[in-house]
This record gives structure tokens, C-alpha cells and sequence, in this order.
């Protein structure tokens, strides 16, 4: 990482009805969970959201009138990036633990499955990013691995409250060509590197140095608007995309 703040593009997944009784007094007003990525060009291939059961959200309400659902550290970063109505002022409308959150249905963009759910994840880092991550397990490494612990052991489902309908229907979607690792590039790097869980973490760092150059620099869109295109090439052009349909915000930290 540099010496610059950097910057994410913050995913907005809209919460969908029925609400948990906890969002009730929120009225008419629409939730997001919103989670940062480095990454805008793969939203076509999310299959999820993570979220850590064991760590603290909140419910904040941006300039828009929109709830927006984060750590609290993000929401302060947030608040002096013109997202609420007082600079540096946050106010905390609900707080909430991500098992809270699991099993929540959303709606993301760009992704082909119409409802999505939010599941644990639990290498989730509290003072990264908003501590929501979206998942896109055809191109991260920690995405696959986290999803194939939930689809092969039922009892870790079974601890969260995760219906198998939340789970077993998403695969990897292939969204980007990468010369040498095929169209699923995380997959063929925890195949090959013989990744055992999430929380094999040195096989994952592993895994990741070894698509990310190469994806960024001689990755190909399989997919979308940019369809042929290469990464390096489109990868504003997507950001811009999201953010013009109010689908996304930029966010630094
Ligand atoms: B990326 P960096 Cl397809 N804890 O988005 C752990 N990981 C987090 C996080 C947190 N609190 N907040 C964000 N992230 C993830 C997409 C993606 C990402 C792809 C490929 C690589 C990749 C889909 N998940 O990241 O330390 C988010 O996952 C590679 C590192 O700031 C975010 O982008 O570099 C990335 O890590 C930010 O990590």
C-alpha cells in the first residue's frame, strides 16, 4: 500500500422486505449495507456479502436520507467526506452485530442473481474498509475459500442460521479471462495452491499475489457493457458507471 489514502469504490446493497423487526424504525426510508471494494469491475460476479458475526455495525443516515449500515470507524471516515449533513458528525441511529445481519436478503448491481444473502465471513478485518465485503469468488481467493466452507460444511451453516437456499444455489461466475488461470481465476489458484479454508492465510496471500498482477494487467471482461475489453482499460469506466446509477460511492481511507 502507498503513502496516499486510497480509494474504494463503497457497493450499495440494498436491504429487501421483509426487514428484521431491528430495521422497523426506519419506516419507508431504504438500507444499504455498503461494502468496499478495490475491485468495481467484478460486481458482475457477485454470488454474496460478508459480514463478521461477532463484529459491531451501525445504522447511520446519509445526506440522501438513506440508511446506511457499516462500522462505526467507516462511518466517522465517512462523515468527513461530505456523506452526512454535519462534517464529523455521525449519528448512530442502531447498533447491530453482524450475526444481525446474516441471512439478509439484498439486491447488489451488475450481479445475475436478483437476491443475494448476507453470510459470515470471519476474517474480516474491523479497521479495513466498511467491514461489509461483497463477494466474488470467481476472482478473490478469500471469497472462494469462504464460500466453499459454508457449501461443504452443513454445520457451519447450521451455526449461523444459514439456509442452504442461501448458499448452495451461487457458483462463481465467470466474469474475466486471465491468461494461464482460465475464467475463474481464484478457483484455479485454490485448486492449485490446495487451499484448505478461509483461514489458511498464507496459501491465500499466496494465491492472491499470484492473480492480481496478472488479472489487472492481461485480464479480459468476459461479460457487460466492456465485454472484450481489457481491465486496466475499464475499470473506471465501470466505477463511473456504478456511481452514475447511484449504485455506488467513492470512499477513501
Ligand atoms: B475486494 P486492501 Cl474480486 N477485511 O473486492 C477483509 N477484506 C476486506 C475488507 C475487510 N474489512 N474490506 C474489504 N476487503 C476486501 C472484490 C475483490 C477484492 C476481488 C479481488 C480482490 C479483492 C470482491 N471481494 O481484494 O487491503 C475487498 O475485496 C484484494 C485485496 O485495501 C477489497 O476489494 O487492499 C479488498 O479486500 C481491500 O483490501
Amino acid at each position: 500500500e502507498g503513502v496516499g489514502p486510497q480509494e474504494y469504490t463503497l457497493i450499495k446493497m440494498k436491504l429487501l422486505e421483509p426487514y428484521s423487526p431491528k430495521f422497523n424504525t426506519f419506516g419507508k426510508k431504504p438500507i444499504f449495507l455498503v461494502a468496499a471494494t478495490l475491485r468495481p469491475e467484478t460486481m458482475y460476479g457477485q454470488t454474496n456479502c460478508w459480514v463478521r458475526p461477532d463484529m459491531k455495525y451501525i445504522a447511520f443516515e446519509n445526506v440522501s436520507g438513506e440508511i446506511l449500515i457499516a462500522t462505526e470507524r467507516s462511518a466517522r471516515n465517512m462523515s468527513y467526506q461530505g456523506f452526512t449533513n454535519v462534517e464529523g458528525e455521525v449519528k448512530v441511529l442502531l447498533e447491530i452485530t453482524g450475526q444481525d445481519l446474516l441471512g439478509a436478503a439484498l439486491k447488489a448491481p451488475m450481479t445475475r442473481y436478483e437476491i443475494i444473502y448476507a453470510l459470515p465471513m470471519l476474517t474480516i478485518k474491523e479497521d479495513k474498509g466498511t467491514g461489509v465485503v461483497t463477494s466474488v469468488p470467481s476472482d478473490a481467493p478469500d471469497d472462494y475459500a469462504a464460500l466453499v466452507d459454508l457449501k461443504k460444511k452443513p454445520a457451519f451453516r447450521e451455526k449461523y442460521g444459514i439456509k442452504d437456499e442461501m448458499v448452495l444455489p451461487f457458483e462463481p461466475v465467470p466474469i474475466i479471462q486471465v491468461p494461464e488461470f482460465g475464467n475463474l481465476s481464484a478457483v484455479t489458484a485454490y485448486d492449485k495452491l490446495k487451499i484448505q479454508s478461509q483461514n489458511d492465510k498464507d496459501k491465500l496471500l499466496e494465491a492472491k499475489e499470484m492473480v492480481y498482477m496478472k488479472g489487472f494487467y492481461d485480464g479480459v471482461m468476459l461479460v457487460g457493457e466492456f465485454k472484450g475489453k481489457k481491465i486496466q482499460d475499464v475499470k473506471k469506466s465501470i466505477q463511473k458507471m456504478l456511481l452514475t446509477k447511484n449504485e455506488a460511492v467513492v470512499y477513501y481511507e
